[in-house]
């Protein structure tokens, strides 16, 4: 195989990608197996735009280009037609969605522009892999640019059944420029058969079986590849002086109390506002636990300038203040809502100082939240996760407890069997998410769809 090249929005950090994530980890893995090439947006707007110079640094084996977007790039490709359009409608959200032709003129437009900028920076035998919603038409660009490299495509978040998608104007179209990739991969097998759904009854393609399909004298493999973490680095970082000494200033803040965490970006997908329904839920079907158990959630804010943003953020607010005015006493409060970041290895002490960790997003392509906390726990005493059935974690966490996020009862009855769950059980359904946590880590990740791009080759 000759080098990759990847395509994503944001680039890097190439470095200390312990403290990056697993998604860092396992791409600088790819790209290190074979050198190459990371290309994408630099952060930064300037008035040239993807016309000014491209920004370049290089390691030993890995070189990462970016370019810069102009102010309207700005707004109608990624603040518009991706954060507000694509986001909302493949999380299920159409009442949230902004149709807005400037927005999607402006994607296929930044689409355009990036093929344009990396079309010279391309050899023969290179592979592509391109990365989530920002570049769904990408390929299409490339191939009319006589470009036929091997192009893979991964998409982050879910894609929705055909009746949702079908509400997207021109989804036709986007869907058909994605048939220019060779391989299609998602998170789960529900958005798999989704995405193949939409392309055999919309677009005429044809079933082949085996996770490929035929269109237009083409085959394009479309499967799930379900992300993983770098569990064993997680692991350890509960375990690192760092992770201690957040974990013992909370157990001392706890006083032998237990905690619930949420950790999440601040976004409507995530559930939050159910979510703390859900505690004060459990405060009133489960009185015993008023005084002895707390809900901490953690979450930076993000794509704050977004209103469906700024909206949820004061609802979560409000309701801290109801819940807390409701039910706190002296020396007990019952949620605590961080707006801020934390360290990776700070959170691995969180997550480990906690009795439950509680995944309740709306949907979720993956959510590497629920691993992490998995991978933080303690063998001998470890957590329970409690986790939506609209994560795709949920396909392959199936120990966890499931629940609907939409239900505030199911949620409260989830989270006192998690509380009062016996530690031979906890230990029980730890250990068998954490070795398939190690098994299927980020690397096996990226290297399964590799391998997959490169059977397709032979
Ligand atoms: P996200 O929507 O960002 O990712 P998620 O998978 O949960 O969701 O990843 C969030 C990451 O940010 C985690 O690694 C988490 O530890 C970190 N994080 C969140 N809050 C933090 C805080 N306060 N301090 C420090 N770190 C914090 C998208 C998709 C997911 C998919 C991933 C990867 O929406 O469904 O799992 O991509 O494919």
């Amino acid at each position: 195989m000759g080098r990759l090249v990847v395509v994503s929005n944001r680039v890097g950090p190439l470095k200390d990608t312990g403290r990056a994530g697993g998604l860092a980890v396992a791409l600088v893995d790819a790209l290190t197996q074979t050198g190459g090439l990371w290309f994408g947006w630099s952060g930064e707007i300037s008035e040239e735009g993807s016309f000014g110079q491209l920004k370049t640094q290089k390691t030993r084996k890995v070189q990462m280009v970016q370019m810069d977007l102009t102010q309207a790039d700005y707004d109608e490709f990624y603040a518009g037609y991706a954060n507000r359009t694509l986001w909302p409608i493949l999380h299920y959200r159409l009442d949230l969605a902004v149709f807005d032709r400037r927005f999607e003129q402006g994607y296929r437009h930044v689409n355009d522009r990036f093929a344009t900028r990396l079309r010279p920076l391309l050899q023969d035998d290179d592979v592509v892999w391109v990365h989530d919603y920002h570049f769904l038409t990408f390929a299409a660009n490339l191939r009319a640019m006589e470009v036929n490299n091997p192009l893979a495509f991964f998409l982050h978040i879910p894609f929705p059944a055909p009746e949702i998608l079908a509400a997207l104007p021109n989804a036709g179209s986007i869907v058909r420029a994605m048939l220019a990739y060779d391989l299609v991969g998602f998170q789960t097998r529900r958005d798999a058969d989704n995405f193949r759904r939409f392309v055999i009854e919309e677009l005429d393609a044809t079933d082949l079986g085996d996770g490929r399909i035929s269109t237009g004298g083409r085959e394009v493999i479309v499967r799930a590849y379900p992300i993983g973490i770098d569990a064993e680095a997680f692991s350890k970082f509960g375990m690192t002086p760092e992770a201690r000494r957040n974990m013992s200033r909370l157990e001392k803040l706890m006083g032998g109390r237990q905690q619930i965490i949420g950790v999440d970006r601040i976004d409507y997908s995530k559930g939050l506002p159910e979510r703390f329904r859900a505690f004060e839920r459990l405060l009133e079907d489960y009185p015993e636990n008023r005084g002895r158990v707390s809900l901490m959630q953690v979450a930076p804010p993000s794509r704050a300038e977004l209103d469906a943003y700024i909206d949820i953020r004061r609802e979560l607010d409000e309701m801290t203040g109801h819940v807390n005015g409701r039910f706190a006493d002296l020396d007990w409060t019952p949620i605590r809502f961080l707006t801020k970041s934390f360290p990776r290895r700070a959170l691995a002490g969180i997550y480990r100082a906690s009795r439950v960790g509680l995944v309740t997003p709306l949907r979720d392509g993956m959510n590497l939240v629920a691993k992490e906390y998995i991978a933080a726990q303690r063998a001998e005493d470890p957590g329970v996760l409690v986790l939506s059935r609209f994560a795709g974690a949920a396909e392959g966490m199936k120990e966890a407890v499931i629940v609907n996020p939409h239900s505030a009862e199911e949620v409260a009855a989830g989270l006192q069997s998690a509380i009062t769950m016996p530690l031979e059980e906890r230990r029980d359904r730890w250990q068998i998410m954490f070795d398939r946590l190690c098994e299927e880590d980020a690397i096996a990740w990226s290297r399964s769809i590799m391998n997959d791009v490169a059977s397709m080759k032979a």
